[in-house]
């Protein structure tokens, strides 16, 4: 999974990137905007994963991931000059889920923080780089057209991307549409922003954290919202835990910036989490809500989806509660299913296959 920090220059990305990562990247308060992109790859805590290790005592234990990639920021000049530079515009469709990083606090250049406003100029931003990819599409199909290559396939995609158009062009992103599989299957591949799960972080002073609910309110009617006290939380990330808890109390902070970033993405990204168990191994695995057995073959290796057979499986919980896998088919709990069983978060499969 990787979440894509985006933001206005200045916005405190690179802060909260440091904050859930623990990484020390330079923090600046004038930038030249010029930085590569900083790139963390963190382990999903998760305390299931941790039970099964002690349960199994696999040779290796592995967690699901989490790639977080901070980008340079966004300056305020206009759209037209391209705000984003390709690097940014090429990284930007690699991302599975955006975060939005917006500045809650007093900068000395930039002044008072207008977070609503700077959402609305990202969000345009976005919709603008989603707006041009489908013309440029849409005028090579026109093309296509004048060369007599008008196929029922380039119809279908034309009308699509028309009904998207209109859409952005009415400043709706696409993730707000209802579309339909077949509009679906037309833009996988463009990998299109605004058809990106989104979540807003709103980075607070720490002198104002947790005293802006009527602003979070707002944020909160369009878009899943967190808030961070950037600064005060990226001193955190350098202490050790325990010392870092006593303070998270003393700011009534309930979980580590990292926590709240990756709860919040698995949310809007829908992910829930299976495990593989055994003597070699204990992992977990990601798949959406509502993927079925053979998707969830597919996660682990293609073979397996290619060849399934069937899944056998029981929950985490049943493990825990009867101790062991042999405990859990004494209770008529160990089940069979087929390729299309809808996976629950923390079941625990072993998928049957043959190539
Ligand atoms: N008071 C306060 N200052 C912050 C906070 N977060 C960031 N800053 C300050 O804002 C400045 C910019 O922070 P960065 O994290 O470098 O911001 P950025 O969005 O990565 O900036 P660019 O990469 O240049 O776009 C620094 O001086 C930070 O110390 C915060 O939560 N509170
Ligand atoms: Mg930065």
């Amino acid at each position: 999974m990787k979440i894509g920090l985006l933001g206005l220059q200045g916005s405190g990305k690179t802060t909260v990137f440091n904050a859930s990562t623990k990484a020390e990247a330079p923090v600046a308060a004038h930038s030249n905007g010029k930085a590569e992109p900083n790139v963390a790859v963190v382990k999903v805590l998760d305390e299931r994963v941790d039970r099964l290790s002690e349960l199994y005592v696999p040779r290796k234990t592995v967690y699901a991931t989490v790639e977080f990639v901070d980008f340079v920021g966004l300056t305020e000049a206009p759209a037209e000059e391209g705000t984003f530079s390709s690097t940014a515009m090429g990284m930007i469709k690699n991302m599975d889920a955006l975060a939005l990083v917006v500045r809650n606090f007093e900068d000395a250049l930039q002044g008072s923080p207008t977070p609503l406003q700077d959402i609305r100029q990202i969000n345009d931003e976005l919709m603008l780089m989603d707006l041009s990819a489908v013309e440029k599409r849409l005028e090579r199909i026109e093309k296509g057209y004048k060369r007599g290559q008008r196929t029922e396939s380039l119809l279908k995609e034309e009308k699509a991307l028309r009904r998207i158009q209109d859409n952005l062009n009415q400043s709706r992103p696409i993730r707000e549409m209802a579309l339909s599989s077949e509009e679906e299957k037309v833009i996988r591949g463009f990998q299109l922003p605004t058809k990106k799960p989104l979540m807003v972080i709103l980075n607070s002073d720490e002198t104002n954290f947790g005293k802006n609910s009527p602003l979070m309110a707002e944020i909160e009617k369009d878009h899943r919202a967190v808030e961070f006290a950037g600064k005060f939380e990226m001193e955190l990330s350098r202490l050790d835990d325990e010392e870092a808890e006593l303070f998270m109390e003393d700011m009534d902070i309930k979980e580590s910036a990292y926590r709240r970033l990756t709860n919040l993405a698995y949310e809007i990204l829908g992910y829930i989490s299976f495990f593989t168990v055994g003597s070699d191994e204990v992992r977990a695995w990601n798949v959406h809500r509502g993927d079925t057995a053979l998707d969830a073959a597919a996660a682990i290796h293609s073979d397996l989806a290619r060849g399934f057979i069937r899944a056998e499986c029981f929950s985490y919980d049943h493990c825990l509660q009867y101790g062991s896998e042999k405990g859990v088919k004494e209770k008529g709990l160990f089940r069979l299913e087929g390729k299309d069983y809808v996976v629950q978060d923390g079941d625990i499969l072993n998928i049957r296959f043959n190539v």
